[in-house]
């Protein structure tokens, strides 16, 4: 027998992993071994059926067979109602020294470390869809923590379509395919969804964030989280502030173009999961620091706005986010289904040290999570699923169900019980029992909306204000995008009027685009829906407060705070355009410089197999123009060479390659000798592609400084500027 291939040293594997290794006992790889049944029996011959002679028929008795059949026909679960496209790592949070006043809970101690599983999501395709869509982004992480299991289940935008959970199942339908003919897959540009948006004004505030840059990543390691709802933090003492939760990527928060993001689509719909996958393999761990905004409970109803209110968020102008620690991702699951497909997110799972607030979107969602584990992994015992597993012991008197892992022993399966001692006993808060924060709460029954709940649009408002010229282009073009798929008159109409009570630019703008009349700057009070008690004024939005507002956190331009001090080339992916005859100690001398920064370098040329350089140096080709795509890197450089040159100007391929990083605005560098092809690449009428933003040129095909300025554009991302002039988009 072969030896086994060594195993390679991670980075887990030096800071070790608690939850790893007690996951230990249900890996199995099958190396070296002998095929068994189920059952452990050897197995002689599982390629041909038991039959009665060679030509047939099947005999009943072929045990192998049924066992390996009814195995394959039995594999699938019912996929995630929501959130069904997934991906997921291992990794672990360590949280920093100074917090400890703000919560009681274990794992936000000085220095403690937590292993995690952090899931990354799209919201409304299916299992098989694309990466690319554009859509909300799921961002749950799991944490094993010495008190038990604690998911911080949340999205990379901090607010929420709806302010109540009741609406939830009328809000997935109306975003998911249509029921009769189940289009479009991973889209919102549809009638349903934007009916639903025309007529519930609550939308509109979120609706801003997901026509935004938001809601395309260049990469999950690139995008905030956030907890959305407001919840609490405890302390030792008992004492309970509200507060938001966010994840800051250390990477910087990017994105990428509408256009870009279509073809990716087809080029590579698993883009996001295959870069996730490949800089954890590479040792490239993402990070993100976990922060808080805390509110301390007299100051609830300071804002001008309802902090219960998931349609809101808290600006970061008004409270700044203090980091409690970091959470590093560093290993890849070893089987998708067992770890990622199984892994179950509940709100309801929690610690001492956390606690809920009464927003009626986090109270829903504390029943459904549960409620949907059950059905989707087919019972209550999903949690002896070794990815749910806590690592803290269970002990309780729930008993059996389907797939039941635990033997339970003795005869004593209640509480309050004697014949066992009264164990499992019941925890004191001083002795880790968790306890719900003390809140005196009164009312009538009632179905209303709180009146602190019914601005729709200020907040809409503000997220627009904050955008730069760039990103409100971006928002418009989103707009018109979706709209225009949109077949009824009417939807388009009141969704125009809708982002006319936000600001008439908005609507003018995406109105012009639909070829529709611009709404009246003063627009139209909307009274759409109806509440129990008839009375309209408690749904109707008054006009939008603080019209001047704007908050610069909201913003991932290039130079916004969120990307302060994160401008870097790491784990960027840059094309090198080359073939026969090109200048390969160049491409070398460059690809080192930008490989020492942490960016990543590929040769793309017009055939694979080794580029014969213009000297006699050989160097591998990556990737030929035919089985790559310029959108799935971030820049490109046009390597020296005439021969090389020449043969990339007429190759339609290539010449498209560097139109279309043009045209995304991505940073493109060429040798004295490579702008010719920059040449070949312009848009007729557009800028001049040598000057435009973020283009970087040598006169002299020296590397050093080109590298120098390259390395400076990479860092910057996109050159969005671009757009704004006369380039074709
Ligand atoms: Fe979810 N959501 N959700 N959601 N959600 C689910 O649970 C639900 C909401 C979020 O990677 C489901 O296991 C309701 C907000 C993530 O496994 C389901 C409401 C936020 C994931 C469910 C919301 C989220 C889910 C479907 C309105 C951000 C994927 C499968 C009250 C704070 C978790 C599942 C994973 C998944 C219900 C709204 C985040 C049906 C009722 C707001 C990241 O239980």
């Amino acid at each position: 027998m072969p030896d086994k291939p060594l195993a390679k040293q991670t980075h887990e594997d030096v800071v070790g992993n608690p939850k790893t290794d007690e996951m230990a006992m249900n890996r199995e790889d099958g190396y070296g071994t002998f095929l068994t049944t189920n059952q452990g029996l050897r197995v002689n011959d599982d390629q041909n059926q038991l039959k009665a002679g060679e030509r047939g028929p099947s005999l009943l008795e072929d045990f192998i067979y049924r066992e390996k059949m009814t195995h394959f026909d039995h594999e699938r679960i019912p996929e995630r109602v929501v959130h069904a496209r997934g991906v997921a790592a291992h990794g672990y949070f360590q949280a920093y020294d100074d917090n400890a006043n703000l919560s009681r809970a274990a794992f936000l101690q000085p220095g403690a470390v937590t292993p995690v599983f952090t899931r990354f999501s799209t919201v409304a395709g299916s299992r098989g869809s694309s990466d690319l869509a554009r859509d909300v982004r799921g961002f749950a992480v799991k944490f094993y923590t010495e008190e038990g299991v604690y998911d911080l289940v949340g999205n990379n935008m901090p607010v929420f379509f709806i302010q109540d959970a009741i609406k939830f199942p009328d809000f997935v339908h109306a975003v998911k395919p249509e029921p009769h003919n189940e289009i479009p897959q991973a889209a919102s540009a549809h009638d349903t969804f934007y009916d639903f948006i025309s007529i519930n004004p609550e939308t509109t505030h979120m609706l801003l964030w997901v026509m935004s840059d938001r809601s395309l990543p260049r990469s999950l390691r690139m995008m905030e989280g956030f907890g959305v709802h407001t919840f609490r933090l405890v302390n030792a003492e008992g004492k309970a502030r509200f507060v938001k939760f966010h994840w800051k990527p250390l990477l910087g928060t990017h994105s990428i173009a509408w256009e870009e993001a279509q073809q990716i689509s087809g080029k590579d719909p698993d883009f996001h999961r295959r870069d996730l996958w490949n800089n954890i393999e590479g040792g490239n761990y993402p990070e993100w620091e976990l922060g808080v905004q805390v509110v301390e409970e007299e100051d609830e109803r300071k804002f001008d706005f309802d902090i219960l209110d998931a349609t809101k968020l808290i600006p970061e102008e008004q409270v700044p986010v203090i980091k409690l620690g970091k959470m590093v991702l560093n290993r890849n699951v070893d089987n998708y289904f067992a770890e990622t497909e199984q892994v179950a997110f509940c709100l309801s799972h929690i610690v001492p040290g956390v606690d809920f607030s009464n927003d009626p979107l986090l109270q829903g969602r504390l029943f459904s999570y549960l409620d949907t584990q059950l059905k989707r992994l087919g019972g209550p015992n999903f949690h002896e699923i070794p990815i749910n597993r806590s690592l803290a012991p269970i002990h309780n008197n729930q008993r059996d169900g389907h797939m039941r892992q635990t033997i339970n022993k003795g005869n004593v399966a209640y509480g309050v019980n004697k014949l066992n001692h009264g164990y499992p006993q019941q925890a004191k808060a001083s002795e880790g029992g968790f306890t719900s924060t003390y809140e005196r709460v009164e009312g009538h029954k009632i179905r209303l909306r709180s009146k602190s709940f019914v601005d729709h649009y200020s907040q809409a408002r503000l997220f627009w204000n904050s955008q730069t010229d760039v990103e409100k282009m971006h928002i418009v073009k989103a707009l018109r995008f979706e709209l225009s798929h949109v077949q009824h008159d009417e939807i388009r109409e009141r969704t125009v009027l809708q982002l006319s009570q936000v600001a008439h630019d908005l609507a003018s703008r995406v109105a012009e685009g639909l070829g529709m009349a611009v709404p009246s700057a003063n627009g139209v009070q909307l009274n759409l829906a109806v509440p129990a008690d008839g009375n309209v004024a408690h749904y109707q939005s008054g006009p939008v407060k603080n019209a001047d507002a704007s908050s610069a956190a909201l913003s991932i331009a290039a130079d916004s705070p969120i990307n302060k001090g994160k401008g870097s080339i790491k784990t960027r992916q840059i094309a090198i355009l080359a073939t026969d005859g090109a200048d390969v100690a160049a491409i070398g001398e460059l690809m080192k410089t930008l490989m020492e920064q942490g960016a990543q370098t590929a040769i793309v040329a017009t055939h694979l197999g080794t580029l014969k350089g213009k000297d006699g140096q050989e160097i591998l080709i990556n990737w030929t123009f035919q089985n790559t795509a310029s959108v799935l890197f971030d820049a490109v450089y046009v390597a020296g060479g005439a021969s090389s040159v020449q043969k990339l100007t007429q190759d339609a391929d290539a010449v498209r390659f560097v139109n279309e990083a043009f045209r995304h605005c991505k940073p493109i560098a060429a040798s004295a000798e490579g702008v010719e092809l920059l040449k070949a690449a312009a848009y007729p009428g557009a800028t001049d592609i040598l000057s435009a933003d973020g283009v970087v040129t040598s006169t002299d095909n020296k590397v050093a400084s080109l590298a120098k300025d390259f390395s400076k554009a990479i860092a910057h991302h996109r050159f969005w500027s671009r757009e704004l002039k006369a380039m074709p988009a």
